[in-house]
């Protein structure tokens, strides 16, 4: 059956695919209707199957950060293509995509290519664990760190008693080496490491968290969250995680950590090791996780630790990266920055005018739009937010050709193909939207 519209395709892939999709939030659960089918995309457009365009903010949730189909990426995978899609073996692209992430993020000794995120996360607390002989993992509410059993976790019933399974098919047991607690809740993460330091492997959060909406983490007096989690840990003998799978090299061109990492000796502090993905792939799948050489040494064949990937280090992949890499110079952030902060304020001079509750936080050059009014500084404040107003605005958008996140709880994205042509495209958007957005 030949078939072109979005429609027929969704009802088509539902019988075949679980809910059509093959990552939830395609699905258009939260905000309800029929996803698009993407048939193809350039800079900051997308095309669908039903031959719609529409100006994008998710860019493949990250990865896009030079827009869809860029000129030099394209052409350094045609061209990678042609020498062999994989060899499950050594390939020089591996080393010099390594390099690349590691002359960016100072922490980043020694780094294994994965193939996703959440294989990056995966391994990382597998290292932990092993380098410590400790097994409890520490992570924090409304952060996402792809779908690892240990981290598909809600908070237990006491702040510092073990987790509940976050999802069908994790067993109590995995869930009971993790506890949950409330982001940025410094007293809650004292108590925690007071009472059970010493069984704790690691800490893991994201750098800025984005998988609630934007929630960057807060200094108090002078110390900032991550920099408090890496001293709390390391005093009780536990390591840090820092996932910097959607903010690295988006945040800044060296992530967040080149935000809120030491700005000189007298205050240096890292995370053991951090965790990337989207970006360094540019499109295609790879995901990363690296730090300390005496962590990453561990690793097997030399170490103790098993880890593995057929496709690990794939040189079409690092191809990919290596030319988005290369795209990335200053330039690039300060017309990302630039975009960001310019969308950001055409969102709050509408909101504002259409009487719209809302507040807009950003980490570096990534950004969210909450529908309330006070600030957001952990998740049961995102779940507050009016996630009713948002679907009537994801749809305005929709139909006046803007393919915004189909969640309240993601970031916006956008890259350095949102010129301002296509600002403007947006800002003809939402007036109507943000209406559609304060009727009740
Ligand atoms: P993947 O396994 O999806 O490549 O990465 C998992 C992951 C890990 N850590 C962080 C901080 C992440 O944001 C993610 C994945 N992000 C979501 C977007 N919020 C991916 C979108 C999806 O699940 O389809």
């Amino acid at each position: 059956m030949t078939t072109t519209s979005s429609a027929d395709l969704f009802t088509r892939a539902q019988k075949v695919i679980p809910s059509g999709v093959n990552s939830p939030v395609r699905a258009f659960g939260s905000v309800g209707g029929t996803p698009p089918f993407l048939t193809s995309a350039k800079g900051a457009l997308l095309h669908d199957a039903d031959g719609r365009e529409y100006v994008d903010l998710v860019g493949s949730w990250g990865p896009m950060i030079l827009g869809h189909a860029n000129d030099q990426v394209v052409d350094a995978v045609r061209e990678a293509a042609g020498r062999g899609l994989s060899f499950g073996a050594p390939q020089p692209g591996e080393v010099t995509l390594a390099e690349e992430v590691a002359s960016r993020i100072a922490p980043i000794e020694q780094l294994r290519l994965v193939n996703s995120g959440t294989e990056a996360t995966m391994s990382a607390l597998r290292v932990a664990r092993a380098a410590t002989g400790r097994d409890v993992v520490v992570k924090f509410a409304g952060c996402y760190h792809g779908h690892v059993d240990a981290l598909l976790a809600e908070a237990g019933s006491g702040v510092a008693t073990f987790a509940m399974p976050g999802s069908a098919g994790v067993t109590a047991s995995t869930a009971r080496d993790t506890v949950v607690l409330p982001y940025g809740d410094r007293d809650a993460v004292t108590a925690l490491f007071a009472e059970r330091g010493g069984e704790i492997a690691a800490v893991i959060t994201e750098a800025a968290p984005a998988n609630m909406g934007v929630v960057p983490p807060r200094e108090e007096g002078g110390v900032g969250f991550n920099r408090f989690l890496s001293e709390t840990a390391h005093a009780s003998g536990a390591l840090l995680i820092s996932d910097e799978v959607l903010t690295g090299f988006r945040a800044s061109r060296e992530g967040y950590y080149g935000i809120d990492g030491p700005t000189g000796t007298h205050d240096a502090w890292a995370p053991d090791l951090m965790t990337f993905g989207k970006v360094i792939g540019g499109g295609l799948p790879v995901g990363a996780f690296g730090g300390r050489r005496d962590l990453m040494g561990l690793l097997a064949p030399a170490g103790p630790v098993y880890q593995a990937g057929t496709l690990s280090g794939n040189p079409l992949a690092t191809a990919a990266g290596l030319a988005t890499f290369a795209g990335l110079d200053d330039a690039a952030y300060s017309t990302l920055g630039a975009a960001s902060r310019t969308l950001q304020q055409l969102v709050a001079d509408a909101f504002t005018t259409a009487g719209v509750p809302h507040v807009i936080q950003s980490a570096g050059t990534l950004f969210s739009v909450f529908f309330r009014e006070e600030p957001v500084v952990g998740y049961e404040d995102a779940k507050a937010q009016d996630t009713a107003a948002f679907t009537r605005f994801f749809h305005a958008m929709l139909e006046a050709g803007v393919y915004l996140p189909p969640s309240a709880f993601e970031a916006w994205f956008v890259s350095t193909a949102h010129t301002e042509e296509v600002l403007d495209r947006i800002a003809e958007a939402l007036p109507g939207a943000a209406k559609a957005a304060a009727a009740a």
